[in-house]
């Protein structure tokens, strides 16, 4: 049996799941998810199947960007619990086989880190260096036009000491300085103090943009990037055997295998974004996203398969906390939400690499439904919201790109029952549920054997089950076709056919000759599916997977 990677990972047959703690369950009543409504919840989670949790920051923090801003990195945030609380979920997550992965996000802090209240003080402060000042340029303004992600510039002005500070997001998330050893030492030792804790690994917020050069306007891929992950590697993960994922908007698939080559020592996988870019508006960027283009889906998705086929490692994931709900972004809420959310999981997690689901994706959530700016909280769509509006965007343009595209569509409360605001609080939630609970929460998908929830946990058991299904060799068939996604996975002499019809349509195509044949139906999300003969014909959203037994072929 030929394997394209030569060295096998405990999490290679694993699938991940992310909880945005803030949304996930309350446990004290104050309309706030926290630490404990995890650990209430970690049965549900079991039975679901995954080996893994990617805990969004839970640190101390004025959750300028709910956490993504942080101003103490070995202590909880009140709101979350204390240390005493995740050392609790750690332990019970342990005892289920789960391993916790915590959110690293070190190429900002907060402005109410005190590294940073120290740095502010004065130009010869000893931490001043941690972060990055620069003269204003000589019409006083900033120093050059580097844009924060979040708009507007990503200089402040700072007048205690008449300077600008950098900052790739908002204002009040001053960027680090990685050139200064000293801020990387700290980093490490802070990332040790919790691996030292048992936890299984770290998704890194941002990685690609740590090794800055705002002189010459680089912000991400930096020269020194790949020197201060190997030295990450070197002084913290090396002989830990942990997951690192890292999230890195400028990956492309070679640079991708600059992180995660087999013999890079630097991050176990990458989180790439070419799937999700591929449908964003040049200008407008996501406020104006194109209309849905299977072709150009499965062109971004093939070459990542092909890639990273014989080193590397793919993520594979369709939404997370900034990302719009997957059913309402490529599926069909209205006519067919079970058929159309288990065809798009059916589709990516048969793919090669390690799945992610984020939380309220396995019983199908749906973006959120606001129509006034009041009731968004995400510091991006807010900022946005002014910004575009003064550049003479209507309010109802902006809100309608906001109801698609708005990072408040994945931080809706998580949907546990019908009781009020979906279960997920006995208080009053810092942000409205999803009116659609009373239909779409995890009871009824409990109940229900053809649920999207038990549509997840087939694929993941069959993940555990299915070596083809980790290791087997990818090849995409019909990449012109605008309605159907067709694949194989090989390994040896068992091929694995996944055929998921991407439209409300019924669609016939003829199969293959190479790939007809008898096999065995490893999933659909319809009864009585046919056999690979001659011409199938797809029902609406209709995704199966069958297993064949074929000759032994010289390629693999
Ligand atoms: O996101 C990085 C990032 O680039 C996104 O904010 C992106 O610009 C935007 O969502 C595109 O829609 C990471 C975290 O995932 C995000 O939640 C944080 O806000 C951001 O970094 C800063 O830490
Ligand atoms: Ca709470």
């Amino acid at each position: 049996m030929s394997e394209s990677r030569s060295e096998k990972n405990w999490w290679h047959s694993a699938t991940v799941y992310q909880i945005y703690p803030r949304s996930f369950f309350d446990s004290n009543g104050d309309g706030i998810g926290d630490l404990r409504g995890i650990t209430l919840h970690l049965d549900y989670l079991k039975k679901l199947g995954i080996g893994l949790i990617w805990l969004s920051p839970i640190f101390k923090s004025p959750m300028d960007d709910n956490g993504y801003d942080i101003s103490d990195y070995q202590d909880i945030a009140a709101e979350f619990g204390t240390l005493r609380d995740f050392e609790e979920l750690l332990e019970e997550a342990r005892k289920r086989d789960i391993g916790i992965l915590l959110d690293l996000v070190v190429n900002h802090t907060s402005d109410e880190h005190p590294w940073f209240m120290e740095a502010r003080k004065s130009e010869d402060n000893p931490f001043r260096n941690f972060y990055i000042w620069r003269d204003p340029d000589q019409d006083g303004g900033p120093p050059n036009s580097l844009q924060s992600s979040f708009g507007g510039p990503a200089w402040s002005y700072e007048p205690a000491t008449g300077q600008y500070y950098f900052h790739q997001f908002s204002r009040r998330q001053p960027d680090l300085n990685w050139d200064n050893p000293e801020v990387r030492c700290e980093i490490y030792n802070m990332m040790n103090w919790w691996l030292d804790k048992g936890i299984a690994g770290f998704r890194m917020d941002v990685i690609d943009r740590i090794a800055k050069e705002v002189d010459s306007e680089i912000t991400a891929d930096g020269p020194r990037l790949h020197e201060y992950l190997q030295e990450m590697h070197r002084e913290t993960l090396a002989e830990r055997n942990v997951l690192t994922v890292g999230e890195a908007w400028s990956a492309t698939p070679g640079s991708a295998l600059l992180y995660c080559g087999e013999d890079r020592n630097e991050l176990s996988m990458v989180f790439q974004f070419e799937h999700v870019t591929q449908q964003w508006d040049q200008l407008y960027g996501k406020w104006r996203s194109k209309p849905f283009d299977l072709v150009a889906l499965k062109s971004v998705l093939g070459k990542w398969q092909h890639a990273l086929a014989n080193d590397g490692w793919n993520s594979l994931f369709w939404g997370n906390h900034d990302l719009p709900r997957v059913v309402s972004n490529y599926g069909d809420t209205a006519g067919y939400h079970r058929e159309s959310a288990t065809m798009l999981a059916t589709a990516l997690h048969l793919l090669k690499g390690t799945p992610f689901i984020y939380q309220g994706e396995e019983i199908g959530m749906t973006n959120a439904v606001f129509q006034r700016i009041e009731q968004y909280r995400d510091v991006e769509t807010l900022n946005m919201h002014r910004l575009h509006i003064e550049a003479g965007l209507s309010v109802e343009e902006f809100i309608a790109g906001a109801n698609r595209n708005s990072r408040d569509n994945a931080r809706t409360p998580m949907q546990w029952n019908s009781a009020p605001h979906g279960g997920f609080t006995t208080g009053t939630p810092w942000i409205e549920s999803n009116p659609n609970y009373p239909q779409i929460n995890v009871n009824q998908n409990l109940r229900d054997d053809r649920s999207i929830w038990n549509h997840y946990r087939r694929l993941i058991a069959l993940r555990k089950s299915e070596p083809v299904i980790v290791y087997g060799t990818y090849q995409g068939y019909f990449d012109q076709h605008p309605n159907l996604y067709v694949y194989t996975r090989t390994l040896g002499t068992r091929r694995v056919v996944i055929i998921a019809n991407f439209t409300a349509e019924s669609v016939t195509f003829t199969v293959p000759n190479e790939l007809r044949g008898r096999g065995r139906c490893l999933i659909s999300n319809y009864e009585n599916i046919k056999e690979l003969e001659s011409g199938v014909t797809m029902r609406p959203f209709e995704a199966f997977a069958v297993l064949q037994q074929i000759e032994r072929s010289s390629s693999c």
